[in-house]
């Protein structure tokens, strides 16, 4: 009867350790999209502006990193669920962005990154927070 408790919890040990490699996946795929509601997403290029929308929930902005191209207009359409708070606000202090989505709209903003790099947007107490990477 003793050795079957023994091959059980054993069983039970390696099952642990054969999880431990899952977990970890696991959690630094979380780790990554803890900067807000998540999803990465790359600008689409129409009639020569860069569009790319970004909504705020509760939970943060969605997508909460996207790329665009160096040196071409980026139109952000930015909208913001009732309750998402001061993630209504969307700041992009590099290149002087700062939209207050009222309800249920889309509000446009446009300008051009002109610097290549890994630029941060964020909410008006700095609790929401994105990253916008410009490349050539
Ligand atoms: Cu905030």
């Amino acid at each position: 009867m003793a050795k079957i408790l023994q091959i059980i919890l054993l069983l039970f040990i390696f099952g642990i350790v054969a999880a431990i490699p899952i977990m970890l996946n696991n959690a630094s795929f979380t780790g990554a999209s803890s900067l807000g509601a998540g999803g990465a997403s790359t600008a689409q290029l129409v009639n020569g502006v860069q569009e790319i929308k970004i909504h705020a929930s509760t939970s943060g902005y969605s997508p909460s990193a996207f790329t665009v191209k160096k040196g071409i207009p980026v139109k952000l359409l930015f909208s913001a669920d009732k309750y998402a708070g001061c993630g209504t606000q969307l700041i992009i202090p590099d290149f002087g962005v700062n939209v207050i989505a009222s309800e249920g709209q889309e509000v446009p903003v446009q300008f051009t990154p002109n610097q290549e790099g890994v630029f941060a947007y964020r909410c008006s107490m700095n609790m929401f927070k994105g990253k916008m990477t410009v490349v050539a």
